[in-house]
């Protein structure tokens, strides 16, 4: 059959002062939760290990460098790994990455598919890096992926999984519909991402409810465009008194959100989901191959 019970793992706040091994000891109860009611994978958030560090200001390395993981598993990923082995789930992971390549180090915001026998299936690392590398003039917090993250370089690939085809994509990539039609041009049935998104826009007064509707419509339109599911997990709450939003889902290949978090703390919810569900759509409306018409679409890649 082509159905798998998915489950969202939101986490609520992660404090500056919390560690590592809370934060995962609280994924790991999530990860049972969502094993009793079925579940073969669960999506956890972007940089899940961890408060979201960007909205601070630190200079050197040796400041925040604790925030990184490196290698995979990483030594505060293990219990995760080793129970969601031990259960056969399977997991979307959000943390920042710090690797030696090509003789420098390097850092990016990356996510990881660990399949249910515990194998890493794919990594991905975000593209589209929100914020400045500067702190903006008079902001009480800031926005800083630019100043910690280089801008991923494994493009939006897809990954055949023991669940179907996955594809990933981190937090501001979910606003870009690029990045999901990259993924379903190579048969993505799923798209797994994480997000942490403050609750307030500091670049541009904007309506408090706007932040939780764009964050809605885009991955409602993701889902409904491309006819795959979607599962969204938030990082929210108030860290430290910094509030980000909630409104973890998943989003039917219909574009319908099946199941929503209620709160702003750790929450699983479950669906048991039918990938076929968007066969029908990439059938007849968005059938790539007949009613695509890239020779007008030249421009997005041109400029
Ligand atoms: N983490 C992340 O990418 N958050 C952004 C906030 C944008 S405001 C600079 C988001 O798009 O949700």
């Amino acid at each position: 059959s082509r159905k798998h019970v998915i489950a969202v793992g939101q986490l609520g706040p992660i404090m500056l002062a919390e560690s590592k091994a809370e934060a995962v000891d609280r994924m790991i109860a999530m990860l049972r939760e969502a094993h009793a009611q079925g579940a073969v994978w669960i999506v956890f958030p972007e940089l899940a290990l961890t408060t979201f560090f960007p909205r601070y200001i630190y200079e050197t390395p040796e400041e925040y460098d604790r925030f990184f993981e490196e290698g995979l598993p990483s030594p505060a990923m293990r219990p995760l790994f080793a129970e969601a082995a031990r259960l056969g789930v399977g997991f979307y992971l959000g943390y920042a990455e710090k690797v030696a390549e090509g003789g420098r180090m390097r850092r990016f915001n990356t996510s990881i598919l660990v399949d249910r026998d515990g194998t890493v299936a794919g990594k991905y690392r975000k593209v589209h890096l929100p914020g400045t590398s500067e702190p903006v003039l008079k902001a009480d917090f800031e926005h800083l992926e630019k100043r910690y993250f280089e801008v991923g370089d494994l493009g939006f690939n897809t990954f055949d999984t023991s669940i179907g085809r996955i594809g990933m994509c981190i937090c501001n990539d979910r606003r870009w519909p690029e990045t999901f039609r990259v993924m379903a041009l190579q048969g993505a049935e799923m798209f797994m991402l994480g997000y942490n998104t403050p609750t307030r826009n500091i670049h541009h007064p904007e309506p408090a409810h706007l932040r939780e509707f764009h964050h809605r419509l885009s991955i409602e339109a993701a889902a409904y465009q491309n006819g795959a599911w979607v599962f969204a997990s938030a990082k929210c709450g108030a860290e430290d008194g910094f509030a980000m939003i909630g409104g973890s889902a998943i989003v039917a290949p219909t574009g319908e959100s099946v199941a929503r978090t209620a709160g702003e703390a750790d929450e699983v919810i479950c669906h048991n989901c039918d990938l076929g569900l968007g066969d029908y759509i990439r059938r007849t409306v968005f059938d790539f191959g007949r009613h695509r018409r890239i020779e007008h679409y030249g421009l997005i890649t041109a400029t």
